[in-house]
């Protein structure tokens, strides 16, 4: 570890150390990103999340180039539901639920297309790729014993959707001591309002779970 490299952030610097930080990429599955998947299922425009690839394969390309370890994870479900809560699998109104036959296979189950990560993003040898039930990535995974194991204290968090599995990996995160900074331009959400009121709510009240800032601030402090 060096010393820190201050990232021009929302509502402060926050104190990036080289050694100490990974590059987390949450979900960046075909089922949430391309039509015919459980994004589109459960009503949204999926162009909404496309935007957010281009900045993230750069931040990805630095985080590899600076020896920064890239943590992935994917939201989905054994084959037989049962690590699938019935309340989770009731839940709304889709088109097509959690294990019904989608364009991509069987949605958001495990070992199917729809469920891995898009072609542009894919994981590289020796990536950690995180399994995860929930929208949290720390619930029911060892994603906890990982980032102990490998020393790190703070966290650069990207992918989808930046009001539900970010926040929810940012709030986990931030229980348990991490320092997390979301990266802006790198989250996508498919709701335009949702986007940027939940940004603001993740450095509101002084940097109440995170930091914000975005991909442009950020790559010069991991290069
Ligand atoms: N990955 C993630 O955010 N899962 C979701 O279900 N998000 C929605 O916004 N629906």
């Amino acid at each position: 570890p060096t010393a820190p490299s201050p990232v021009e952030a929302t509502p402060g610097p926050f104190p990036l150390i080289a050694g100490k930080t990974a590059l987390i990429v949450i979900d960046m599955q075909r089922d949430f990103i391309l039509p015919g998947g459980f994004g589109e299922s459960l009503g949204n425009d999926v162009n909404m999340l496309l935007k957010v690839v281009p900045p993230l394969t750069d931040l990805i390309a630095a985080a590899r180039a600076a020896g920064m370890p890239v943590i992935h994870t994917r939201e989905g479900h054994v084959p037989d539901l049962s690590d699938c809560p019935p309340a989770k699998l009731r839940r709304g109104a889709p088109s097509k639920r959690i294990g019904d036959p989608g364009e991509y296979g069987r949605i958001l189950i495990r070992g199917e297309y729809g469920h891995d990560i898009i072609d542009e993003l894919a994981p590289i040898d020796g990536e950690v790729v995180i399994d995860k039930p929930g929208k949290g990535a720390f619930y029911a995974t060892d994603l906890q014993q990982i980032l102990t194991e490998a020393g790190i204290t703070q966290l650069l968090v990207t992918g989808v959707t930046t009001e539900v599995c970010v926040h929810t990996t940012t709030r986990e995160a931030n229980d348990r001591g991490y320092e997390c900074l979301v990266v802006s331009d790198c989250v996508g959400s498919y709701f335009p309002e949702f986007q940027r009121i939940g940004l603001e709510m993740i450095s509101a009240q002084g940097g109440i779970f995170g930091w914000v800032a975005d991909s442009a601030a950020v790559i010069p402090a991991i290069a």
